[in-house]
């Protein structure tokens, strides 16, 4: 959708949303809590809450990282809620699971979220095998208190949630199910409220998306597991989506992933991890503007690029760490270390070394040059096969060389023990 500013100045805002998801609460890089740094990003977006004076606070899913989340997760969710209420008293506050959350736990302080005007929806409600719409529509007012438009919130289908494909469905049944379980939710909800403004929140991997690697689970099971974008109807003016981690748009400007709070892998630390402002005035244009979070901790990969040799990583660390300030909480540092031939102990090695500077080790991958497998021309059976000819391969697999001649002495020898 084309949004001309110079024109939509003259046009009324009439509700703001804030659009944030994938909180991943509980979190830990390689062992080391990331507490302080949800603190840290919780507090900006407090603090955009309640300048920008947002009507609605959207919270897509993954809440938590974990289905049985810690005493200390929890409480900053509760502290966090507590502080968005008070920094935006009149917003709606509306929550979904994510595929990482406890579901029926995130419902069940609904009667204390009642006095604070938090809707929390965990499960997919059903009455008597039928989508019940109440359960999953929040209301949302703009600043006179008039009601505005509603949030159709869906939280992470599980499978029992899914309608059950016929035989007559071709292609996935499960990409089938999240469409007509979307398709029954929009038209249960259009049935509550007519052709007011409709915003949807949803937890899903919608197709087009870019994943980033070993974060996602890929959560709907089977080969095709993403759902086209086309289950979002034209006529909802907003879908706050969870599960990317990265913020972008998929298909339209106005189906959206707001991304994670803070980089929860190596592939991440390249993202503008942030929050989604939405202004939709009172024709139903959408203005989005999304916010960059400042990031409390630095997240370096090293090198930047490419691998480093292991006699080069001290020299790395002690150039890279000259450039800290002093005060700052030690850096995440993700090291990619190339090696050539076996490098037993080599990780504990490195563990030893990085513990000497003031940087915490949140990856370490070792990279190895790639051998070309031998094409294998026709069956082979493990009976015909020398035993040496066996460890030579795997030996090649694993390391990445070829053994040397006192590898194959040492298996000669080991072969013979009785
Ligand atoms: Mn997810």
């Amino acid at each position: 959708m084309q949004t001309d500013r110079s024109f939509r100045l003259n046009v009324e805002v009439m509700i703001r949303l804030l659009h944030t998801a994938d909180w991943h609460l509980g979190a830990a890089l390689h062992g080391w809590s990331r507490e302080p740094e949800h603190r840290a990003a919780l507090a900006q977006i407090i603090e955009i809450a309640r300048e920008r004076e947002v009507n609605a606070i959207i919270v897509a899913g993954d809440i938590f990282d974990s289905l049985n989340p810690s005493a200390e997760a929890q409480r900053l969710f509760y502290e966090t809620l507590r502080n968005l209420r008070a920094a935006c008293p009149a917003a709606t506050i509306a929550l979904i699971a994510g595929n990482h959350d406890p579901a029926g736990r995130l419902e069940a302080p609904r009667a204390l979220f009642e006095f604070a005007g938090v809707h929390s929806i965990g499960v997919v409600a059903r009455a008597g095998g039928v989508l019940d719409p109440r359960a999953h529509l929040v209301a949302v007012k703009d600043h006179a208190g008039v009601l505005a438009a509603h949030i159709l919130a869906l939280p992470y289908p599980r499978a029992a949630d899914l309608p059950v494909a016929g035989a007559d469905v071709s292609g996935s049944p499960v990409v089938w199910g999240v469409r007509e379980l979307y398709r029954e939710a929009i038209a249960a909800a259009r049935r509550e409220i007519g052709d007011a403004p409709l915003i949807l929140t949803g937890h899903l991997h919608v197709a087009g998306g870019l994943e980033s690697e070993g974060a996602e689970r890929r959560i709907l099971i089977g080969g095709e597991h993403a759902a086209p974008p086309d289950i979002f109807p034209a006529d909802v003016a907003y879908v706050a989506l969870g599960h990317l981690h990265r913020p972008q748009k998929i298909g339209r400007e106005t189906i959206r992933y707001s991304g994670s709070l803070i980089p929860m892998s190596k592939t991440e630390i390249d993202y503008a991890h942030g929050v989604t402002l939405v202004d939709i005035d009172v024709l139903g244009e959408t203005l989005i503007d999304h916010i960059q979070l400042a990031r409390s901790v630095v997240h370096q990969r090293l090198p930047a690029r490419g691998a480093l040799a292991p006699e080069r990583i001290a020299g790395a660390l002690t150039e890279f760490c000259a450039g800290l300030a002093p005060d700052a909480p030690w850096p995440f540092v993700y090291l990619v270390v190339r090696v050539e031939g076996p490098a037993t102990g080599l990780k504990a090695e490195i563990d030893a070394l990085v513990q000497k500077f003031p940087v915490r080790l949140a990856s370490l991958s070792i990279e190895r040059p790639r051998l070309e497998p031998a094409a294998l021309t026709e069956a082979v059976r493990l009976v015909d096969c020398a035993p040496r000819d066996l460890f030579a391969a795997a030996f090649a697999h694993t390391h990445g060389v070829e053994p040397t001649p006192a590898h194959l002495q040492c298996f000669d020898q080991l072969i013979q023990e009785p």
